[in-house]
């Protein structure tokens, strides 16, 4: 009976609400099961009810919330034969034994004061014991919704939590906390994932004991009564999907089913061609938000010799730029750790996009620079195909927005610059071919500000009649009140200097220098 009243209210509020939420469903060939239930929910006659029925209000999320907390669920589910839905109907359809409703609800003053709360292994229990999270003690943020939503699940599948502990067995921490910061800063779902961005699964001390490891993604599997999916792309290159191309560029979606799983691709190039690929994790935001998996990407000759490795190492996804013979190649996409997360978990969902052109004329130009005697000394390297016109240096002092500073005749390797102003100095060169005219540019390289402030030395900044300084160079000074009224000016030389201020001004001066092409000011406190 109790059962069945909970079916008749999720029917019932299907019709009053199940419009306003997104229905969505990450795998619906599976039996398995979690519903995300958004839209509020009648619970009565479950181990929760100790007090009595519970109505639960919905939470009240935008649709836009909603999709991206399934999105992040769903990836965090993704290596799994088991559907994430946000449709009250697929879950009511799936067998009892094989499903979880986690209510995402406002209403928390009945349980306490929890970010979420289930019962381990609730999910085969087949009587409609359902899991919460409380979406406004969480703030409604939803990356925190998300994470506990997933947190959650992972209980009614049967984990316990990914615990810390020091060298003596102490419990350090009962939520591990992971490690790092920014896009590969790493937790494990089954500690605090809130404040992290790469959330997985994970092998780790569990809050059992500081003996007891808990594979989670075995014991999940082992648990539950469903595999995991089966991997889409064969490993070796025997096994090597042909990349589909479509005119000169492609687009493969897949999935790192397994710490040792290798997604392989086969390449072949009629000609010399330049390949560019990204290979970007599934992700919900800028900096893969939400991203489950490590790229690394290597490319193999047809002999399996490794032409390139290519893993960013604080970057989640990968990419390749390179000009390649006619031949046949192997790519390897697979999820690697990083500097703050192990192996294990780097699984999940990725898309490879990338096309082949003709290769630029100009396909390598590189730029080094140092400071020097007071200069910048800029030097190049360039390979091209085609003849080159000139090299135009280029200047910046955001590196956003250059302008050219001058052009050097085809030949030349290097240059050299005398800097000025205070703050530092981005450059770049265009090499702009004979042909066609089009430019190509070097990376962009920064050198410090100009060394001016080290050519004259004031040696007394608040003075009675006489400026004491020491300069590195003859050079020629203005003296100035600060509207700008010039009240003396001359030349000073190389080591040591006087110069004397009119006796009937006080207050700030200003002291303008002028050497080569640099202008600088000093101020000056006339007592
Ligand atoms: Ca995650
Ligand atoms: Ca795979
Ligand atoms: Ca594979
Ligand atoms: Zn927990």
């Amino acid at each position: 009976m109790k059962t069945l009243s909970v079916l008749f209210f999720a029917l019932l509020s299907f019709q009053i609400s199940r419009a306003q939420v997104p229905l969505l469903n990450s795998y619906p060939q599976a039996a398995a099961t979690v519903f995300l239930d958004f839209d509020g929910a009648y619970v009565t006659g479950t181990s929760w009810n100790w007090n009595g029925n519970i109505t639960a209000s919905p939470a009240s999320l935008a649709p836009s919330s909603i999709i991206e907390i399934f999105n992040r669920v769903a990836e965090d589910y993704s290596i799994f034969n088991i559907n994430i839905t946000t449709d009250s109907i697929v879950y009511l359809a799936a067998p009892t034994r094989e499903r979880i409703r986690i209510i995402i609800t406002p209403t928390s003053d009945w349980y306490g004061n929890a970010g979420g709360v289930s019962f381990i292994g609730s999910f085969t229990w087949g009587d409609e014991t359902p899991a919460w999270v409380f979406s406004q003690l969480l703030s409604n943020n939803i990356k925190y919704i998300a994470e506990a939503c997933s947190h959650e699940t992972g209980h009614t599948l049967g984990l316990q939590h990914q615990s810390t502990y020091d060298l003596y067995c102490n419990k350090t921490a009962e939520y591990s906390t992971g490690q790092g910061s920014g896009e590969i800063a790493w937790a494990p779902i089954m500690g605090v994932g809130y404040y992290k961005n790469l959330t997985t699964w994970y092998n780790g001390k569990s809050a059992i004991g500081c003996n007891y490891y808990q594979d989670d993604i075995t014991k999940i599997v082992t648990d539950n009564g469903f595999a995991l999916r089966d991997d889409d792309y064969g490993d070796v290159t025997d096994q090597a999907n042909a990349i589909p191309f479509d005119g000169n560029s492609f687009k493969i979606n897949g999935i790192i089913n397994s710490a040792s799983d290798q997604d392989m691709f086969k390449l072949v190039l009629p000609v010399s061609l330049n390949l560019r690929l990204f290979a970007i994790p599934q992700h919900v935001g800028n900096a893969n938000a939400g991203a489950d998996v490590d790229i690394k990407l290597t490319l193999l000759s047809v002999m399996s010799d490794t032409i390139g490795i290519y893993n960013p190492s604080n970057l989640l996804n990968a990419g390749v730029d390179t000009t390649l013979n006619a031949g046949t190649y192997y790519l390897v996409c697979e999820g690697v750790g990083n500097l703050n997360a192990v192996d294990y978990g780097s699984v999940g969902h990725y898309f490879l996009t990338g096309n082949v052109n003709a290769p630029l004329p100009v396909h390598y130009l590189k730029l080094k620079g140092k400071e020097a005697n007071n200069y910048h000394v800029l030097e190049w390297k360039v390979q091209a195909d085609e003849y080159i016109k000139e090299f135009e240096i280029q200047f910046s002092n955001d590196g956003i927005s250059f302008r050219k500073l001058f052009s050097v005749g085809s030949r030349e390797t290097s240059t050299a610059y005398m800097p000025a102003g205070n703050t530092k100095i981005f450059y770049r060169v265009k090499a702009i071919t004979l042909a066609d005219e089009i430019g190509y540019y070097s990376n962009v390289i920064s050198l410090p500000p100009g060394p001016k402030y080290h050519t004259v030395r004031l040696l007394n900044s608040s003075i009675k009649n006489i400026i004491k300084l020491y300069s590195d160079a003859d050079c020629n000074y203005t003296l100035m009140i600060p509207n700008g009224q010039v009240i003396g000016q001359g030349k000073i030389q190389k080591g040591l200097n006087s110069i004397v201020a009119p006796g009937n001004v006080k207050g700030l001066l200003l002291l303008r220098f002028v050497y080569a092409n640099e202008v600088w000011t000093e101020k000056i406190m006339k007592l």
